[in-house]
């Protein structure tokens, strides 16, 4: 593989320098009108190709995008998203058809002679305002949401630890009292993964698990830890990522609007899953199901890829259910 890459590189340094030597020949070679003709007409059917292309990549590749957002907060950041997107999409539309139109519609000709044109200030004005109060109006909605997330004063909410090493996830809820121990990498030792501080009494009731679960239309509250470098905790169905930094406790909010069962039977779900099995079987890897699951994004080591932890929304009696099958810390770590 490595040898082919090698070569590759071989003829395309090649190709270069045989493509150089030839500009160079054409030192006093003008084009005539033939010539600029057949550019203007390519680059008219680059547009057409190009446009082909995106419209082509914005059906197909749908599958890949996520499914509608399954926390309440979420739903600003795909707003915002397709806001963006929308107004980007159009905009560049546009502006490829001017360039390529433009390209075509000026190409050289003998008889034709070019406009001096200095400069226009009632252009220049419109095209520094109107990006200006854009930009102005996505940003100022972008550090709303952020509050938004970042709002944490629900005293109600679940308060959950997520602590991230090379290659693992593990996590801690609150227990009864809702607070969680001091946690310190210099207390890691044996089963106490997670370097719990078990002489802080708020420790005793903390239950450290594998896998999480969510009750459905509650606030879950997230603090984070990392033990070695940089890990970032990215939830993508929850429109939610924050970075893993060791030494420091970083943390946001989100309340989950659908159950996994519920996310299961939704056709918007089920189209994507079906899109995401067909480009896995085709690779002949097992069929997908769907699951939130919270995975690692930044690249943090050999095995980054592996780094993710299962996540399952479940209406409250479930919830409870569960997390009062969980043991405490204190009946584990002795
Ligand atoms: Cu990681």
């Amino acid at each position: 593989m490595l040898a082919l890459f090698y070569i590759f590189i071989g003829v395309a340094i090649g190709v270069s320098v045989w493509q150089i030597t030839r500009i160079l020949n054409f030192r006093g070679v003008i084009a005539n009108d033939e010539d600029n003709a057949k550019q203007g007409k390519n680059a008219i059917y680059f547009m057409v190709f190009l446009y082909a292309i995106m419209i082509y990549c914005l059906i197909a590749l749908n599958v890949l995008m996520l499914p509608e957002s399954a926390s309440i907060e979420g739903e600003h950041d795909d707003r915002l998203f397709n806001i963006t997107f929308w107004l980007i999409g159009i905009v560049q539309f546009i502006m490829q058809f001017l360039i390529f139109f433009f390209t075509f519609k000026y190409r050289g000709n003998k008889n034709n002679k070019a406009k001096f044109y200095a400069d226009s200030h009632k252009l220049e004005l419109i095209w520094t305002v109107t990006p200006a109060i854009v930009l102005v109006g996505l940003i100022g909605y972008g550090l709303w949401q952020w509050n938004n997330v970042m709002d944490l004063s629900d005293d109600d909410a679940i308060v959950i630890e997520v602590y991230s090493q090379q290659f693992r996830w593990d996590a801690r809820y609150a227990g009864e009292d809702n607070a969680l121990g001091r946690g310190n990498v210099n207390y890691i030792k044996g089963i106490n993964t997670m370097g719990v501080d078990m002489n802080d009494k708020n420790a005793l009731d903390d239950k450290q698990v594998t896998e999480l679960y969510l009750p459905k239309g509650k606030k879950i509250h997230f603090q984070f830890r990392s033990q070695d470098v940089l890990h970032s905790a990215y939830m993508p169905h929850f429109r939610a990522q924050m970075n893993c930094v060791p030494g420091m406790v970083t943390e946001f909010g989100f309340t989950p609007k659908y159950t996994t069962e519920e996310m299961r039977q939704q056709s918007e779900v089920i189209a994507k899953t079906k899109g995401i099995n067909k480009i896995r079987n085709a690779k002949g890897e097992d069929p997908y199901e769907f699951d939130y699951l919270l995975l690692c994004n930044k690249i943090c080591g050999a095995s980054h890829y592996s780094m993710q932890m299962k996540i399952t929304v479940v209406e409250q009696e479930e919830y409870d259910k569960w997390i009062a099958q969980q043991p405490t810390l204190a009946s584990v770590i002795k």
